[in-house]
């Protein structure tokens, strides 16, 4: 299966590098620029494309114009580790990610973050001679040490926890967190517009050149606020206006903030003229919790089932990739740094982006176009982790992995206990409680089964021995010296 999948590697880099010639004839350095959009906590359903329940007129657009993928998955079911894959192409338990870099400075975990032994995304494409910037959110570490001006990116505005009130850009632990660069330096604005008018300025200043923007977007991750709403951390902080409003009017609007701001994004690209010399990505770092919509998958943000990890990712790139297609093929956000290495000509490292796949035959070839075999998924549980390997699912234990918070109301409710709340059903499952009986781990086969009804571990024991046996076989593999197993 390895073997196979190197060689399928290899020819897709064949391809690609005869798709970066296209149109570079004339010898100047056009090569294409990439903006990649990233939203936070947004599910499967949230949006249009997907038929999700928010009205995305900008998304739609963008998915009419490019290729909407219906299998990718966010390598992590939580922030920090997806962050983690996306940059460095390696499954965040190598990266020394596995989990939530947390704001409280009384957790471990507050302290780690991504080592500068790493190389990223934004290093190798500044090495190459991009200019580079992230607006909006890092999350892969608190210490100036972990700042993301020491990982590639000449520009960084933004914040380093997870989230912040999206007026006063306090963290949750109510410190202020709005940086430029190394230093501490407050703006007023909603995040969302903050992070839109950062973008359009660079996009502007480097449309002669060829660039890396990262847009991390906040929406549609809590505190809930809109625009016109009221601060919720901070001096200036008022009643809290999600008392007075249903939470998910709210996050309609942060996500039609955000659906314009992606709007305004690529319109911004199209008046400077580099439309066509510009690669879009938009996807999500993982899936909703209940406000949102994980539709038509089980389960949620932080867990193992499908509507944990399975998101929308859109790709977009005018004259190149087919407008309006649509992309079944297994793919993840650790495949963009291979993508990008490809399309820009440059050969990866024997240690570089070992887990990621370049995208270029999903691209360009028909739909069922096949990317890579197997991906490693990781909840917020290690002793959860997942492998999916074509229609198989397998996951080392019982439950979703994730968030287990039985109360409703709470930012962390999900697991078993939720089944009574959103309807679903499994086999393993009865009044919200794992049977006594079910199986120690979980396997599903989803061509038949996308729902994650019936757990088949027992039918398919041997399937299941093999999946275990390959993720066994990925975590075993070498890994940088630097790497940690424990971040949580
Ligand atoms: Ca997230």
């Amino acid at each position: 299966m390895l073997k196979a999948t190197a060689i399928f590697r290899a020819g897709a880099t064949v391809m690609l590098t005869a798709l970066a010639l296209i149109g570079h004839a004339d010898g100047a350095d056009r090569r294409p620029s990439f903006v990649v959009i990233l939203a936070d906590d947004l599910g499967y359903g949230d949006t249009s494309p997907y038929g999700g329940w928010i009205a995305t007129p900008e998304l739609d657009r963008m998915a009419a114009e490019g290729l909407r993928f219906t299998d990718f998955h966010s390598s992590g079911n939580v922030c920090s580790p997806t962050r983690a894959g996306l940059l460095t192409g390696r499954y965040q338990q190598r990266a020394g990610i596995p989990g939530v870099v947390f704001a409280d400075a009384k957790r471990a975990a507050h302290y780690t973050g991504l080592q500068s032994s790493e190389v990223t995304l934004a290093e190798s494409l500044k090495d190459a001679g991009y200019a580079t910037a992230l607006f909006g959110k890092w999350h892969l570490g608190y210490q100036p040490q972990y700042n993301p001006v020491h990982h590639g990116f000449d520009e960084f505005r933004g914040y380093v926890s997870g989230n912040v009130d999206y007026h006063s850009h306090r963290d949750n632990q109510n410190r202020e967190d709005w940086w430029h660069g190394l230093e501490k330096s407050p703006e007023e604005g909603y995040v969302t517009h903050l992070i839109t008018r950062h973008a359009e300025e660079f996009i502007r200043r480097h449309r002669e050149r060829p660039f890396f923007l990262l847009d991390a977007h906040q929406a549609v991750h809590d505190p809930y606020q809109g625009p016109g709403e009221t601060i919720l951390r901070g001096p200036d902080s008022v009643a809290d206006h999600a008392e007075l409003r249903d939470v998910k009017d709210i996050y309609r609007d942060m996500m039609i903030e955000l659906d314009r701001s992606i709007g305004r994004t690529l319109s911004v690209l199209r008046e400077t003229g580099i439309a066509e010399d510009t690669f879009v990505f938009f996807f999500s770092d993982n899936g909703a919790n209940r406000h949102g919509s994980n539709q038509p998958w089980r389960g949620f943000k932080g867990g193992d089932w499908e509507g944990g990890h399975r998101v929308p990712f859109i790709a977009r790139w005018p004259g190149r990739i087919e407008a309006g297609s649509v992309s079944d093929a297994l793919v993840s956000n650790i495949d963009l740094l291979a993508t990008v290495a490809a399309l820009t000509g440059r050969k990866l490292g024997a240690d570089e982006g070992p887990d990621s796949f370049d995208l270029l035959p999903a691209f360009t070839g028909p739909g069922g176009t096949e990317v890579r075999g197997s991906l490693l998924i990781a909840p917020a549980q290690p002793k959860n982790l997942s492998l999916r390997r074509g229609d198989w699912m397998y996951i080392g234990a019982q439950g979703g992995g994730g968030f287990a918070e039985r109360k409703v109301g709470d930012h962390t409710f999900g697991g078993p206990a939720a089944h009574r709340f959103t309807g679903h059903v499994n086999s393993d499952i009865e009044n919200g409680e794992i049977r006594p009986d079910a199986p120690e781990a979980q396997l599903y086969h989803l061509g038949r089964d996308p729902r994650q009804l019936k757990n088949v571990i027992r039918e398919h024991a041997g399937v299941a021995a093999e999946l275990k046996q390959e993720l066994e076989a990925i975590l075993a593999r070498p890994t940088a010296p630097h790497a940690r197993s424990a971040g949580y």
